[in-house]
Formats: structure tokens, sequence, C-alpha cells
């Protein structure tokens, strides 16, 4: 069996197994793919994973230039750890406990083995002495036990969502054994400082753990805790919306919906995202019969998501209510007043939306950064386009060129919507050209070349 020099382990891989097309293999949705599929490309490696199905897992592969290797979950383990722990106690917990998570011992027990699955999958396909990088949210025991098996490598963690302040995450029944299987790894990365503080406050107070912040010592081993904001493809997003049948498509869609001005929003659907209370400022920028607001016409597209976890079919239903009220009352024949995409769309045809949108609304209630946002700001390769971003995003501390939104009020996101329509073209042109610096300089190829770096000087 091939060693391979560099591991990446996150719950989902890049790749999941669909009925047609590719040879049965299609993109996974979601913001952990888009940001890692380019880093294995370009160094290479093997990408440790579920494949989305129940049953056996498939045999390792390649796959349109990827190494994969599939972790099975049976339906048990997809109730439990995946439905349950992941979705229903860690999610909402650590997304500012915005939804009340639920404790089950069961689901924690079912936690605990597919970890240690993930683990000894991990351990199997390491060559000595190198790189496990371990993904997220499902897998935070995975550093210790595997520290455990082999002691020889490097282990690094990194969290995409966010990491809650102590009083939050003290809640946690078993929150002693989720800091001591973090305390694994040699680097323990997020999004922003302020969840690397929480991590590190947490560690010293429920887990016996030492040291400032950035440092921490739990059993004689030294852990290096750090931001590390995650980033896109620039390059590559800049690229498609350069193509010409992406811009041609642009323009159709313009043209489609009356040359109105437009408003987007593309999201994965899910209650932290915001999508209802954006809907609903927009409702009432409607109501108040501004001139401007009446030449613009919003889409929302949701990709569906965790659909069979009750609060998001419940999310869906309250999105569509909003969305059938606002059509109800503010519609007319040939001009719909919000377009309501539910599907996932293929990188092309996001390009086109994201140039041809006027303003771009990334209102998240809790994100651990958010891709979206720097996705749209790569896309504006004519430095038009105004971005209104929600201050709890993690991407609101480098993107400070946006127009920064609280999401919990709706009235004064409904203000700056307003503004955002009437940004004179000079000052999109500046506040862009900056947001593009930043999104530009810092991809996700520098935040990996940072993170293993740091790995290895570990
Ligand atoms: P997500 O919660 O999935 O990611 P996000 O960062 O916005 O959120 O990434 C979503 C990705 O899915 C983007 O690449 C976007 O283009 C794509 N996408 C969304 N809707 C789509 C649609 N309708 N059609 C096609 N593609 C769509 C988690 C964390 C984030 C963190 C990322 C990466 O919750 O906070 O930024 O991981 O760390």
């Amino acid at each position: 069996m091939r060693r391979h020099e560099l591991v990446i382990i996150a719950n989902r891989l890049p790749l999941k197994r669909s009925g047609r097309g590719a040879g049965g293999w299609e993109r996974s949705p979601g913001g952990l793919v888009t940001a890692l599929d380019p880093v294995l490309r370009k160094r290479g490696g093997l990408w440790i994973g579920w494949d989305g199905s129940s049953g056996r897992p498939a045999r390792a592969v390649e796959h349109d230039g990827l190494s994969i290797k599939p972790v099975g979950l049976v339906p048990r383990d997809i109730e439990n750890f995946y439905h349950g722990f992941c979705n229903r106690t860690i999610w909402p917990l650590y997304h500012d406990a915005i939804k009340p998570a639920e404790f089950n011992q069961r689901w924690w027990e079912s936690y605990e083995a597919v970890n240690e699955r993930f683990a000894r999958a991990a351990a199997r396909h390491v060559a000595k002495g190198r790189t496990v990088w371990v993904h997220d949210f499902h897998l935070q025991l995975v550093p210790q036990i595997l520290r455990g098996l082999r002691p020889d490598l490097r282990i690094g963690f990194f969290l995409h969502i966010p990491f809650p302040p102590e009083e939050i995450f003290a809640r946690i029944p078993w929150r002693t054994n989720i800091l001591h299987g973090l305390l694994g790894a040699d680097v323990v990365g997020f999004q922003t400082w302020k969840d690397a503080q929480n991590f590190s406050r947490a560690s010293r107070r429920m887990a016996d753990a030492e040291g400032v912040d950035s440092q921490l010592t739990f059993q004689g081993h030294k852990i290096r805790v750090n931001s590390f904001p995650i980033s896109i493809d620039a390059e590559e997003m800049e690229k498609l919306a350069q193509l010409a049948e992406v811009q041609n498509r642009a323009r159709e869609i313009r043209r489609g919906l009356g040359n109105r001005r437009i408003i987007l929003g593309v999201d994965r659907l899910d209650y932290t995202k915001g999508i209802e209370a954006r809907l609903s400022a927009y409702e009432q920028l409607l109501e108040s019969g501004d001139a401007t607001v009446s030449k613009s016409v919003m889409v929302q597209v949701a990709v569906p998501s965790r659909e069979s976890v009750p609060e998001y079919a419940q999310t869906r239903q309250r999105i569509e209510q909003i969305v059938g009220r606002i059509n109800g009352e503010f519609s007319h024949p040939g001009s719909i007043a919000v377009h309501y995409f539910r599907r996932n769309l293929e990188r092309e045809e996001l390009a086109a939306w994201y140039l041809a949108a006027d303003v771009m609304l990334v209102t998240p209630l809790c994100d651990g950064m958010n891709l979206v946002a720097k996705e749209y700001v790569s896309a504006q390769i004519n430095g038009g386009g105004v971005l209104v971003l929600s201050e709890f995003a993690g991407a609101a501390q480098e993107l400070r060129q946006a127009l920064l939104v609280n999401p919990y009020d709706v009235a004064g996101m409904a203000r700056t919507i307003r503004r955002a329509l009437n940004v004179p073209r000079a000052e999109q042109r500046f506040r862009m050209s900056i947001l593009r610096m930043v999104v530009r300089r810092h991809d996700v190829q520098e935040w990996s070349d940072t993170f293993l770096s740091a790995l290895e000087r570990s």
C-alpha cells in the first residue's frame, strides 16, 4: 500500500458518489471542499473522508487528479454521528447557540467511534514522520487518537467554524474530552484570533492545559494555537469571470431580469446564514416605496443542505413563506420581486451571477469565514459592485471596505441595502479595489502554505 507524505482528513470527500456522469462521482457542496480541493491538487497527497453514501466504502481511487480514500458510515453512524452529534449538538452550539443544542449520550458514543475509525484510516496511509491535516468539527477527537497510534507524525487541526466563548462551550457534557482530542495536535488553527483565544481559554480552564493564548502545553506536549483565515482560489474565480461565455451569461441574466439592479444572495440553505432576516430587510425596503429599490430585483440562490435535520426543513419552509409573501405583495406581470432558486450552481454559472450582481448580500448571523463574500469580490473584474457583509462573519475581519451590517438589526440592514444601491461608481471602484487586493494577497494557497509551514516548524 502506498503511504503518503500529506494526508488530509475531513468528514466529506471533495467528491460524492452519484448515479450519473463523471464515472459515478460529483463535486460535494460547501466551503471546505472549495478551499481544500486546489490545495491537494497542487501539493499532492491523499484525501480521506466519507463519500456521502451508507454502506461499505469504495476502495481508494484516483479521480480527476485527486487521490481519495473513502471511509464508510453505516445508517446508524449517519443518524447518530452526523445528523445527531455533528449537526444537532456541535453545529448549533458553536454558532452562538442560535438554535438550542441537543445533548445525547448515544450520539456522543457514535462520535467517538467514528473519530476512531477516521484516525485509524489516517494512521494506515501516512508515511513515517509525515503530516496529517485534520479538518473541522466532525473530527475533533482525531488528533489525540492519532497521536496515540502514530507518535511519529506531525498533526495539524483546522476548525472551519467559530469556536464558541467559554460560557457556551462549557455546556457540552463531554467538553473535556473534546479539548483533549484537539490538544493532541501540534498546531490548532482557527478562522479568527477570537476563536483561537476562546479555545486557549477553554483549554486552560477546563482541560488543565497551561501557557498563553498562542502556545499551550498539555501532558508535556506543546501546541501552537493561531488564526489562519481561510480564503479562495482567487485566480480561478478571476479566470472564470474573464471567460467570454461567463460574461455573455451575465449579460443574459441582466437582460432576463429586465436590466434591473440585481441584489444577490448565495448560500447553503442553513439557519446560520441569515437568509430570512435578509429577505425581511428587502421586504421593508419595498414597503417603503423607495424609487431606487423599486428598480431592483432580489435573487436568492440556496443550495439544499442537511435536509433531514428538522431545523433545516423549518428554515426552508420559513424562507419559502417569506418569498411567497413578498412576491404576492410586490410582483407584477413580467417583474418578479424575489427570484428564489433552491439548487447547486456550476462554477461558471455562479461566476456569471456574481458578475451580474450590483449588490451582494452576505449576512450570516454567525459564520466561521464565509467564502461567498471572497468569491464575489474576486469575480468583480470590472471593479464595480458593492458587498454588504455581516459583522459576524469571520470575513468581516479582513474585508473592512464592505458595507458592514448587524444581521439582527433588520431595519438597519434595510437602510444599508438602500445605501448599497446608491453608492457612487467612484466609491464602488475604490472600495472594490482594496477588497480585491486583500483577497488576491491572501488566497487559499497562502492559507495552506502558512498553516503547513507553521506545522513544519512546530
Ligand atoms: P460553508 O458554511 O459551506 O463553509 P461558505 O464559506 O460560504 O460556507 O462556502 C460555501 C461554498 O459553497 C462557496 O464556495 C459557495 O460558492 C458554494 N455555494 C454556496 N451556495 C451555492 C450554490 N447555490 N451553488 C453552488 N455553490 C454554492 C464552512 C464554514 C464557513 C467557512 C468555510 C470554509 O461554515 O464559515 O468559510 O467552511 O472554511
